[in-house]
């Protein structure tokens, strides 16, 4: 499986840890006490959890300072309906899944429409790393470091043309390696979509791993799409395709359940979900509540963006 191969940073550049860490993954380092405290150095290459090796070296603008989610709670609490409905599913289900070979095909209102190999679409792009904040619908929220490139640099070796309005993201259709595909329960394959100015948002990334790792199955190798203050069903997993139209492109979830999910699912507080309010999270591995900020704690970020816009109308 993918965790146990070679990271690409060379174990030169990992040690001294201490001069890599960030005081913040050092500080949770510290919190696993005894443990975190044998060099990671001094055991084999798979023991040791990519969270403590990570070479985390700067902190860019829009990364948050809480502490990760561990690589354990990333890779084993999904939401991969494509691998079952349970939050296990993924990770047990996944395992079979081929993210290579890979095309994804860029089509609709684009001055030249392709269907490129996953490495000559990322050809000449900065895979940087980056933590953000995740927030699901259901209520619990984790931290993730994700690797990626911004989906703005993608659109830009597109070309779309100015009839364009919205992208459209399309997951894989493989029923004989996506056991979830053998039932409707959502309409196969998943889709979502972005508006043209949240997809060029700086923000806005297709991750390729997390924890400086290439992406595992369950969280949608070898390329899904990352929106920090969007319910995490905007993150479309294990992309193929993304189409530049001019109307707003139908999304899984709001096929499914229109009065739940809409179009636009930022992460808003004051509007509660049909069936639960969204106040409150919890974040995965700890036990109270925090409170839920507006468009997840990146306002200052994305807010101008839905200026003059209706959020409780557009949910
Ligand atoms: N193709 C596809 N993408 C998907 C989903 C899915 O079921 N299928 N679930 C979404 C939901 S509801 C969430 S919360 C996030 C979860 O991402 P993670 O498992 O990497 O944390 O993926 C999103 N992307
Ligand atoms: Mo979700």
């Amino acid at each position: 499986m993918s965790f146990n191969k070679i990271p690409r940073v060379p174990s030169s550049e990992i040690t001294p840890e201490s001069q890599y860490y960030t005081r913040r993954s050092w500080l949770g380092m510290v919190g696993l006490a005894g443990v975190s405290m044998v060099s990671p150095s001094l055991l084999g290459g798979g023991v040791v959890p990519p969270q403590d090796r990570w070479p985390q070296g700067k902190k860019g603008p829009n990364d948050t300072d809480e502490k990760p989610s561990t690589f354990k709670e990333i890779t084993t609490y999904n939401n991969f309906y494509e691998f079952g409905t349970d939050k296990s599913d993924p990770e047990e289900n996944a395992g079979s899944f081929k993210p290579r070979p890979w095309t994804v095909k860029i089509d609709g209102l684009v001055k030249k429409p392709a269907t490129f190999a996953l490495d000559d679409l990322l050809k000449g792009l900065t895979q940087e790393d980056r933590i953000y904040r995740m927030r699901c619908v259901e209520g619990w929220s984790m931290v993730i470091p994700w690797r990626g490139v911004m989906l703005a640099d993608i659109m830009k070796k597109a070309q779309p043309l100015p009839k364009a309005k919205y992208v459209a993201f399309e997951t894989v259709y493989r029923p004989d390696e996506m056991v979830g595909q053998r039932r409707p329960y959502l309409q196969w394959p998943y889709v979502e979509g972005l508006r043209m100015d949240e997809a060029m948002h700086p923000l806005t990334l297709l991750a390729t791993g997390l924890y400086g790792k290439d992406l595992p199955n369950q969280n949608g190798a070898p390329l899904r799409l990352v929106t920090p203050w969007k319910y995490g069903f905007k993150g479309i997993k294990s992309i193929v395709r993304i189409s530049f139209v001019e109307q707003e492109p139908p999304t899984t979830w709001n096929i499914a359940a229109p009065n739940e999910y809409g179009f636009y699912s930022n992460v808003n507080p004051d509007v509660d979900h049909p069936r639960w309010s969204q106040k409150t999270e919890r974040r995965i591995g700890e036990f109270g509540k925090r409170k839920t900020l507006p468009f997840n704690g990146y306002a200052e970020q994305v807010a101008s963006m839905y200026a003059g816009m209706d959020l409780k109308q557009n949910y």
